[in-house]
């Protein structure tokens, strides 16, 4: 098998953003575009002799791509590779089986949420021996090589089969083809009490209605092993389970918005526990019928009840975290159980060298996304197992009153208040207007213009001091790297608080995130607490709206998605 190189030309951009790089298909469809940027990972690392994993959500170009990978891979020396069926391993998965086989890292091949399909989008992601994302010095190395890449190797041979497991060699390489579910079911069989929630599912069929949806992306197979075959519920309990490659022209994000196949199902069929993942499988929002539990609340939910988990009752939990823009809920929790909690910027590859040092078990962010650190990415499908685990394991002390989402809301609320919290995006809007409006808020930053200025809403004329901005900085404590610039944060006397980020995972054009946050604590009284997070956040809204003259500077009157 001879190793040929290829002559190639830089291109512009490729530059990996929160979770690699993400651009249309057609842009990755371009002569020499993905193997320029595959030859950019391997000048970044030293794989030679090396096993690596590649799996990926099954989008659109998906197959080519672990083609190019293999041919690369091979002539820079790669001596094994992992690969899940037909290219298919969901984010937590593959992390999952990059620990469990000791490889040397993975490339993931997915744009998460972001739709799929000839015109959508596609990524490519690098992780680590530790099963996450590569963080920011292997990231900023692979760009850099994008810049002056000018050769890139392959060896010549023929396409590998992908569906069929087993292994076999390839050029000077070994190509091992493993099944995409068995080794994400073994573990999450090994975190959570499954014959406890097998046993509550079935006692409860009737008033205990489950349903999760796929989304048509990666979970689906994953869903019906542990559903179908393990918690033996019904083919009732799981919708668009059909991994699709353009997930059935849909966007595949488990939000109030996009997942309105869940949402409308749950209404319909009086669903106590519903559950929505992302394409990759990653993300995941827990809905009830007239209950959402908001990501920031989940993890902290979880964090609350974590010794139901036999994982967590036997390791122990060392400690918590979220990122900036998630609401402090599971800050309180931290403090109520006196364990350590961090706060770390958006992205899962801040996690992972806190894990790695063994002082974070849970962790979440406000979008969608929650974990711990049994794999090093978050994980859809086990905070809905979570959730399922803590349920069942509340209603074993409640004979005679069924315990659902909302009972333990509300109990959390009454233990700890409640953070309201909303994220407000304006999707692909100018990037000339977003640099105005950071440009806006920096200035006040540096002025001290802004400082205990009084804001008051319009339609409740509550009244709002602003107490400080700032832009929020990380020096990692493991590591001592520091990240800048990670979002401006303006904070409120009452405690309250607005943050503004750009997007680093969108393929075209800015996308502006507002995230609100209000505290109310359990002296407000049951009434106040378990009002919708719109109407807690209204005036605050107003106040952000107004100060940072968003609409002005955006040219956007409403938010394109409001979770
Ligand atoms: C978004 C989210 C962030 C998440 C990231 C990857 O990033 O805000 O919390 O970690 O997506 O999620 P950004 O930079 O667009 O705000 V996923 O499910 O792509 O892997
Ligand atoms: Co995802």
């Amino acid at each position: 098998f001879p190793v040929k190189d290829i002559t190639t030309k830089p291109f512009e951009g490729q530059k990996p953003g929160t979770s690699g790089l993400r651009k249309r298909v057609k842009v990755f469809q371009q002569e020499h575009y993905t193997e320029n940027f595959v030859q950019s990972i391997f000048d970044s690392i030293d794989a030679k002799g090396q096993t690596l994993v590649i799996g990926g959500d099954g989008r659109y170009f998906s197959p080519e791509a672990v083609q190019i990978i293999l041919k690369i891979g091979s002539a820079n020396g790669v001596s094994k590779f992992i690969v899940g069926k037909d290219g298919i391993l969901s984010t937590p998965a593959a992390s999952n089986v990059i620990r469990k086989y000791k490889a040397y890292g993975g490339i993931l091949l997915t744009a998460s949420h972001n739709p799929g399909g000839p015109d959508n989008d596609f990524g490519i992601k690098y992780n680590v021996s530790n099963g996450g994302p590569a963080p920011e010095n292997v990231t900023d190395k692979i760009f850099a090589k994008t810049k002056t890449i000018s050769t890139y190797k392959v060896i010549e041979a023929p396409a590998v089969d992908l569906s069929k497991i087993g292994e076999t060699t390839y050029g000077p390489s070994k190509v091992s083809i493993i099944d995409s579910v068995t080794d994400y079911v073994i573990l999450l069989e090994g975190i959570f009490d499954f014959p406890l929630i097998k046993q509550f599912l079935l006692e409860h069929s009737q008033d205990f209605k489950v349903l999760f949806d796929g989304l048509h992306g990666v979970t689906g197979p994953y869903a019906r092993a542990i559903f179908i075959e393990k918690f033996g519920l019904s083919e009732s309990s799981i919708q668009n389970c059909v991994a699709l490659p353009d997930f059935g022209g849909g966007h595949p994000d488990p939000n109030l918005t996009y997942a309105h196949t869940l949402v409308d199902a749950v209404e319909k069929n009086n669903v106590a526990f519903g559950a929505a993942s992302d394409g990759d499988g990653d993300r995941n929002m827990i809905y009830g019928k007239n209950a959402f539990v908001t990501p920031s609340d989940s993890v902290a939910i979880i964090a609350h009840w974590a010794d139901t988990i036999p994982y967590f009752k036997k390791e122990g939990v060392k400690g918590l975290a979220r990122s900036m823009p998630t609401s402090k809920a599971i800050d309180l929790v931290a403090k109520k159980k006196k364990l350590e909690y961090f706060e770390v910027p958006t992205g899962w590859k801040f996690f992972g060298n806190l894990m790695d040092a063994g002082r974070l078990s849970i962790c979440g962010e406000e979008s969608f996304g929650t974990g711990s650190d049994h794999i090093r990415e978050k994980d859809g499908l086990w905070a809905v197992v979570a959730w399922l685990n803590i349920l069942a394991a509340a209603n074993k002390n409640s004979p005679n009153k069924l315990i659902g989402i909302n009972d333990l809301l509300q109990e959390f609320y009454s233990i700890y208040g409640r953070s309201f919290f909303s994220r407000y995006d304006y999707e692909e809007v100018p990037s000339d207007g977003a640099n105005k409006l950071v440009a806006h808020i920096n200035e006040a930053l540096t002025s001290g213009s802004l400082n205990n200025t009084v804001h008051t809403s319009a339609s409740t004329s509550t009244k709002f001091t602003i107490s400080n901005l700032y832009n929020f900085e990380y020096k990692d404590p493991i590591d001592h790297s520091v990240s800048k610039n990670q979002g401006q944060v303006i904070t409120f006397s009452d405690g309250s608080r607005v943050v503004f980020r750009l997007s680093g995972t969108g393929s075209q054009g800015a996308t502006v995130r507002m995230y609100v946050e209000r505290y109310l604590g359990p002296e407000a009284g049951k009434d106040a607490l378990s009002k919708s997070a719109s109407e807690g956040l209204k005036s605050l809204i107003e106040v952000a709206l107004e100060v940072s003259k968003l609409k002005e500077f955006l040219g956007r009157d409403e938010p394109t998605v409001i979770t």
